[in-house]
């Protein structure tokens, strides 16, 4: 709520009150949970103890909400945003949800008057990591969105036993441990033992023929499992709308149990259970992954089967006959791995729900749209014609099905062009034959978009080329957007408090434009002084936090330059290193010089089959040991890798950067999201025309954002003309020094093979072009170290860039699809 618009205090203290908001209601909330629900008092519980109650006195005051909004729902028969995606990385929720409710500041005192340590209680939650990076951290940012924007939706995924692995780094290599997030229990998510439904397996199709004398396929499957909802309230940012991420578990469905029983296999009964329940077991830690596996396959079809009986069973209960599906429910797919969706809607409308092909079509072309994530060619899912048969028989009839409608329309349009229809064909014929996720996901969807302007034109100019001549008006870009609460207000309390005090509100909170304001003051030398401190505070916890968890002492007044994201060679956190490297031999060749003191510091997991980026995680460490331990360098430069970089670690990055690194080859990074979690917290870029960058740097100004490096048009023109990287290295002879260096074996004891494989594949291959963008890239970083020596300059350019991220608010990205791929609108719930 504004400042301006607050009610009387009295007023608000009575409804805090009558609400439990109070700092008293808070204070025996959290008593009677200790004792209640942990089963414990003060004297003896754990610091875990105190954070159950702590969480369970918070969800208390969310369910009323929540039971609400739900009720308003239905009886509206609101049209409901249903976002299918197999990854969600919500981050710790406590102190999120605190933000939500507006009262961190009563429960932060009501925490202090009980002698308890409010930060020590929020660092206790476990990290829920259902999700890889970007696109599963980019789904919950649009569940919170989606709640504040008061628009009903559900998020449907997976409840992993195992999210992604905890990294931990030992003698430099990254070591992966599993990640059980579940084991002290889940004080968020509600079990919904009778929302279960049965996921089909295998087996064949049969013809039959119903009571009306129809022919009728029914599909015989060999297994059955049973998918259990889980539910976690999703709060808004100020508003009384709770919002549902229900995630399914799977469960061994009990008839088959019994059948083993019965012929007195014990043992077969406990197989098919734990069969069964492996398939949420784990999360696929695969960033833009390589598809192939079967697990997966079933993973995709057991979640989204689970989502649509659902929202089918929602249609019955509320609005009735479901031949207004379509306008009761609108289905967003994050990317394809829910693509199923298509072929299991399908099926069910016709299969179990007597409809012909053409009404059940009718109806599931308008329901769904898909966001396109990605355009690198592996990360694009096929699965072999034979195990999507094996296991999804029925669903390999309606994919064919679609494709002969499909291709007979595209073969009316484009007469004679078979080639062209080879191309756009939900099945690859070429090689082993595969069904094309991509292709069956524009095919069912009315509407596609890319994530940034520069995605979505690639998207429409190379990826879907032929679709895009086929249907243009079925594209669309909606560019990214992050959430302030958790990536302002949450992460960086400091920041959030001077911007409302420099802004004479809050407002900006729940509109992110109002940051502008902050631009009248971008000159104003008071700000800057408290500008300064906010952020040499950050650097001062993240340098304690890195000190305490990998020895590394880090200089508050270096310049913090951070790349934390996944580690891919597109990301090209090798260039960042041979930066260093440079750094680190000039300062060796004139130990005198007057360099400005840098801190670099590496974040991301490598997905775990990845060898070349875990090689890239290894030298990152060695280089580190290399040059903290010379005394010659005096910490004038330092390098560390944060270990574990995740949602909860994350957010001592954001506030504490100087320098946001996006450095990935032009044209391979669709949008990134982690650039704008940096610019809004005060971090200048330093990055390529690639993604979201591109729309960052309209928005913040080119001179208030340090560009390098080819564009993608220029990417795909050396490409075409031919790129040799050995004749960067042969005439470049700094470039040529700091790869040698890497031979030489200073960074590995002597072994001049360990990063053979790196040094080799950059000389002689180097997909990603991070020697046609060294030189470039140098220049550039030599521009940042003379800019930092400016502070005033520094500081108001990193004023500005806070300024002008209205842009990248999750709540500007969900309105775009609400009103021009949703066309959904707002039903709000009264606080
Ligand atoms: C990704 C892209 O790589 C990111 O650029 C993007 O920001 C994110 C969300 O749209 O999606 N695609 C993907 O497979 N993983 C990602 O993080």
């Amino acid at each position: 709520m504004s400042m301006a618009q607050s009610p009387e205090p009295l007023d608000v203290d009575r409804e805090r009150t009558r609400t439990g908001m109070s700092k008293t209601a808070l204070k025996q909330g959290f008593l009677d949970n200790l004792f209640y629900i942990q089963g414990r008092f003060r004297e003896v519980a754990t610091p875990h103890d105190l954070y159950m109650a702590a969480a369970y006195t918070t969800r208390d005051r969310i369910l009323e909400r929540w039971i609400k909004s739900a009720q308003r729902y239905k009886t509206n028969q609101s049209r409901t945003v249903c976002y299918l995606s197999a990854e969600f990385l919500p981050g710790p929720h406590l102190a999120n949800n605190l933000v939500n409710l507006g009262i961190v500041e009563t429960a932060t005192e009501a925490a202090h008057e009980l002698g308890l340590d409010f930060d020590a209680i929020i660092a206790e939650e476990a990290e829920p990591g259902l999700g890889n990076g970007g696109l599963g951290r980019l789904a919950a940012c649009f569940m919170d969105s989606l709640s504040t924007l008061q628009i009903p939706s559900i998020g449907y995924g997976i409840r992993y036993e195992f999210g992604i692995f905890d990294q931990t780094i030992e003698d430099g290599w990254q070591v992966e441990k599993s990640d059980n997030w579940l084991r002290n229990g889940n004080p968020w998510e509600i079990p919904r033992p009778k929302i279960r439904f049965p996921v089909l397996y295998g087996g064949y199709t049969e013809q039959y023929r119903d009571h009306d004398g129809r022919s009728r396929t029914r599909w015989v499957p060999a297994q059955i499992i049973d998918g259990v909802a889980y539910d976690t309230p999703i709060l808004g940012y100020g508003v009384g709308n709770v919002n549902l991420l229900r995630l399914w578990k799977a469960e061994a469905s009990e008839s088959f149990d019994f059948q083993a029983f019965n012929v007195g296999d014990y043992y077969g009964a406990v197989h098919a259970k734990i069969e069964a329940e492996t398939i949420s077991k784990v999360l696929y830690p695969n960033d833009e992954p390589e598809a192939g596996k079967e697990l997966r396959l079933k993973q995709q079809f057991f979640f989204v089967s689970c989502s649509i009986q659902d929202m089918i069973r929602l249609q019955f209960n509320t609005v009735g006959p479901l031949d207004s599906f379509a306008e009761k429910f609108v289905i967003q797919l994050n990317d394809t791995h829910p693509s199923l969706a298509i072929a299991e809607l399908m099926r069910l409308l016709m299969d179990e729900h007597d409809m012909d092909w053409d009404r059940a079509w009718d109806i599931t072309h308008r329901v769904f749209c898909y966001t396109n994530h990605t355009l690198l060619p592996e990360a694009l899912e096929t699965w072999s014609v034979s195990l999507f048969e094996r296991l999804l028989p029925r669903h390999l009839e309606i994919v064919y099905e679609i494709n002969r409608h499909f291709l007979d329309e595209v073969r009316v349009h484009f007469l004679g062009d078979e080639d062209r229809v080879r191309r756009m064909s939900l099945i690859a014929e070429d090689g082993e034959r595969r069904v094309r996720m991509a292709n069956l996901a524009v095919v069912g969807s009315r509407a596609v978009n890319g994530v940034a302007a520069l995605h979505s034109e690639l998207v429409k100019t190379t990826l879907f080329k032929d679709f895009h001549d086929f249907w243009p008006d079925r594209f669309h870009n909606v560019t990214n957007g992050v959430t302030p609460r958790r990536f302002m207000v949450v992460a960086n309390p400091r920041l959030s408090r001077l911007i409302s005090e420099t802004c004479g509100s809050d407002d900006w909170i729940r509109d992110l434009d109002r940051l502008r304001d902050l631009e009248a003051h971008a000159m104003d030398s008071g700000l800057h002084e408290r500008w300064h401190e906010v952020k040499i505070a950050a650097k001062r916890d993240l340098a304690a936090w890195l000190k305490h968890r990998t020895g590394v002492l880090l200089d508050p007044e270096a310049i913090f330059d951070v790349q934390a994201k996944r580690i891919h060679e597109y990301k090209r956190q090798h260039l960042n290193l041979l930066h260093i490297i440079r750094c680190y031999q000039r300062l060796k060749q004139s130990p005198n010089q007057d360099m400005v003191p840098r801190a670099f510091i590496f974040g991301g997991k490598a997905a775990p089959g990845y060898f070349m980026a875990k090689l890239i995680i290894k030298l990152i460490n060695a280089v580190a040991e290399v040059i903290n331990n010379d005394p010659q360098i005096n910490g004038f430069i330092r390098v560390v890798f944060m270990p574990d970089f995740n949602v909860k670690n994350g957010q001592h990055l954001y506030p504490a950067a100087n320098l946001s690194e996006q450095i990935s080859l032009a044209g391979k990074e669709a949008s990134g999201t982690g650039n704008m979690k940096f610019s809004m917290n005060g971090a200048l870029t330093i990055g390529t025309l690639d993604g979201a960058n591109v729309e960052i740097r309209e928005e913040v100004g080119k001179e208030n954002f340090f560009l390098f490096g080819m564009s993608a048009e220029e990417v795909s023109q050396r490409q075409r003309e031919g790129y040799h990287p050995w004749e960067h290295y042969a005439k470049d002879a700094e470039l040529k020094s700091d790869i040698d260096l890497i031979n030489s074996g200073l960074f590995s004891h002597g072994d001049t093979q360990l990063f053979r494989p790196l040094t080799d594949r950059l000389v002689n291959q180097d997909p990603f072009m991070v020697l046609a963008d060294y030189r470039a890239y140098i220049a550039c970083q030599d521009h940042v170290a003379e800019a930092y020596r400016d502070h005033r300059h520094w500081t108001r350019m990193s004023i500005l860039n806070v300024a002008r991220m209205g842009k990248f608010s999750s709540d500007r990205a969900i309105r775009e699809y609400a009103e021009h791929i949703w066309r959904t609108e707002p039903h709000p719930i009264d606080l």
